[in-house]
């Protein structure tokens, strides 16, 4: 099936993403400490076919092999993640040089290829130290993050093309301390509201780190899912607004000055005085990763929650069970203008893709039909988004390969390559090649 496709801007970012403990393994190589999700994987029933990252794609020793085929892509951007305990193993303290070596490698691999890097440094790989001190639930994590990132900035900054600090810390807070499907594993429900004021204190005191290090644009990874109202009652709005406030709201409002949104219930204690101002530190561009809306309707009675999560149906579904929804990217990229006018900093959309059973055929093709028709339809999306005035300048497909899909393990896979896990073989889906000719067109 052949998918018409508009013309994006010459200078158009075009890219894709992956995150360190997802695919570099090498858990334990030159002097890298435990993280969180080591941790978390390693406890028996967390992960749904008992697999770890301890081997992942084995990115740390393949980078090259997998930057080739990021040339062979043709993009212009690659955004990795750091891992912070190949940093500073422990959570604080000098950077271990070892660590910091292979990402020293891996940029100049990129740049050698005309590839710009995109670094993240908080991709959930917490060290498992900093846990130990309480994680993002001590204050204290905040100021570890910034004395992490001067540490990286110092050593990659006269490199790295755009600085992410935190991805999806939304996902972070509510999977790993809200309902503990994700490490560290915290079920706190509506007291996890700390994780999420000091991820963006931190946020806010690393990009104040970056930029003294004359290391910059910076950005946030921030995930959003538009609501769709599933019900057409007051009680049903009120969810759906409840919902909003705390999947899309929480992060944004205050990072573009309008401080905490009230519908979440977030305690003000936390927040002392001067906070808001460091959050509110100017960024250079807003990280949107996107993978589908989120039906809402009232919650039944006693709940705990303020709303209740439905299917979607009448979409097509990905692997994971999402719904495919295109029009969700626009119509979230036209609300997040509208919402943030002009305090909204261009976007990229940092993450955006799908998981699809890729089986190689009997002569090691691997067709993904649906992966085509799914990037096709977003790209379409930001096109429309574009015409319509928003200023989108990037988009980043989620994955480069097929890697660890924290708490699903091997089951998912993401990438635009095939992974065999046995051997490590990387084998270019149809995917591949049809994005390859959406970033060099004629
Ligand atoms: O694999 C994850 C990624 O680490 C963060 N965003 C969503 C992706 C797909 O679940």
């Amino acid at each position: 099936m052949t998918h018409p496709m508009p013309v994006f801007p010459a200078d158009f970012r075009w890219g894709v993403s992956t995150s360190a403990y997802q695919i570099e393994g090498a858990a334990a190589a030159d002097g890298r400490g435990p993280s969180i999700w080591d941790t978390f994987a390693h406890s028996p029933g967390r992960i749904v076919d008992g697999s770890t990252g301890d081997e992942a794609c084995d990115h740390y020793h393949r980078y090259a092999e997998d930057v080739a085929l990021l040339a062979g892509l043709g993009v212009s951007a690659y955004r990795f993640s750091i891992a912070w305990p190949r940093v500073q193993p422990t959570g604080a303290g000098p950077a271990n040089q070892a660590g910091l070596d292979f990402y020293d490698r891996l940029v100049d691999e990129l740049l050698g290829h005309g590839v710009d890097p995109v670094a993240t440094l908080f991709h959930w790989d917490l060290p498992q130290a900093l846990e130990d001190a309480g994680g993002w639930l001590n204050r204290d994590t905040a100021t570890r993050f910034a004395e992490y990132a001067d540490l990286v900035a110092a050593r990659l900054g006269d490199r790295v093309k755009l600085w992410i600090t935190l991805n999806e810390p939304f996902i972070h807070m509510s999977l790993g301390h809200g309902m503990g499907v994700h490490a560290p594993g915290r079920m706190l429900l509506f007291d996890a509201f700390p994780v999420a004021h000091h991820q963006l204190l931190g946020h806010g005191l690393a990009v104040s780190a970056l930029r003294a290090r004359g290391s910059s644009p910076v950005a946030i990874a921030n995930n959003y899912s538009p609501v769709r109202l599933a019900g057409g009652t007051d009680a049903d709005r009120a969810a759906g607004a409840a919902y909003d406030a705390l999947h899309n709201r929480l992060f944004t409002d205050p990072l573009l000055g309008l401080g905490y949104p009230e519908e979440p219930g977030f305690d003000p204690a936390l927040v002392r005085d001067g906070d808001l101002d460091v959050i509110a530190a100017p960024i250079d561009v807003l990280g949107v990763n996107y993978y589908n809306p989120t039906g809402i309707r009232a919650a039944e009675e006693g709940s705990p929650l303020p709303f209740e999560i439905v299917p979607l149906d009448g979409y097509p579904r990905t692997a994971f069970d999402w719904p495919v929804v295109p029009d969700g990217l626009r119509d979230l990229l036209l609300q997040l203008r509208d919402r943030y006018g002009a305090a909204l900093p261009p976007i990229q959309v940092t993450e955006s893709g799908c998981a699809y059973d890729d089986v190689p055929d009997a002569d090691g093709r691997v067709a993904d039909p649906e992966r085509i028709a799914y990037l096709a339809g977003h790209l379409r999306a930001v096109h429309e988004a574009i015409a319509a005035g928003v200023e989108v300048t990037g988009y980043f497909v989620w994955s480069l390969l097929d890697n660890w899909e924290w708490a699903e393990g091997f089951t998912k896979r993401f990438g635009l390559v095939h992974v065999d896990y046995a051997t490590q073989r990387r084998t270019p889906k149809s995917s591949y090649a049809w994005f390859r000719d959406q970033v060099i067109r004629p």
